[in-house]
């Protein structure tokens, strides 16, 4: 059976991509590229989440000669025009942790009235494999709102100040089995699912 790399540094994003894959595709084998020894860094040049979430895919690809999936995604909130949107992993600097990032976006929203902070994560999936002339992306939403303050232990990134739509909790209040369901990345990667299940036969 053949392996799939993820083509991710984001250890909350490994545990996502197996956790749902592993429950739609029991089968699969999943590599991280971070076990790779001198796998590059990425610089994500892209002005979109499937560019970058392309760029990703190609370069693992190249390097491990292994079909590679790679996570380009981000919070976009409405009242900021669009961001931290592709920025948002480094939207309080580079090398920022989520909770500089989610303080710098508490801080950007302070004035801003509630009814006004509709926001949407977005997620981006590539899928890569040079030997079969495979290059796709397919691509999730989860609109909500971001709120004025941090709740809830689950989760990563923007989770403990964002409510998705229809819900009272923030989606780090969410277990992982009710996130999984509904969030831009369980989206995208069901949809990427049927794929992955002809390429790995
Ligand atoms: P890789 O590029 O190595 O995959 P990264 O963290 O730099 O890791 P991105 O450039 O795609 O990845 O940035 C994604 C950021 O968007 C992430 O760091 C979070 O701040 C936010 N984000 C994405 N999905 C999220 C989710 O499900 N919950 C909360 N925040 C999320």
């Amino acid at each position: 059976m053949k392996k799939i790399v993820l083509a991710t540094a984001n250890t909350h994003k490994v545990t996502e991509f197996q956790r749902i894959l592993n429950e739609l595709l029991p089968g699969l084998v999943l590599v991280k590229a971070t076990d790779f020894p001198g796998v590059p860094e990425i610089e994500e040049t892209g002005s979109t989440f499937a560019e970058n979430a392309l760029i990703k895919a190609k370069a693992i690809n190249e390097f491990t000669n292994l079909p590679a999936l790679a996570d380009d995604s981000g919070l976009v909130v409405d009242a900021l025009n669009g961001a931290p949107g592709v920025f948002s992993a480094r939207y309080a600097g580079i090398g920022a942790s989520d909770k500089d990032n989610v303080l710098k976006l508490l801080s950007e929203i302070k004035d801003i009235e509630q009814s006004l902070l509709n926001a949407r994560f977005e997620c981006a999936i590539a899928l890569v494999d040079r030997s079969q002339n495979l290059e796709l992306v397919v691509d999730g939403q989860m609109p909500g709102q971001v709120i004025k303050e941090i709740r809830g232990e689950n989760g990563f990134g923007y989770d403990p100040i964002f409510v998705p739509q229809g819900l009272t909790k923030t989606s780090a209040e969410l277990t992982d089995v009710e996130k999984d369901q509904i969030s831009h990345r369980g989206l995208a990667l069901r949809k990427m699912s049927v794929v992955l299940k002809q390429l790995i036969g």
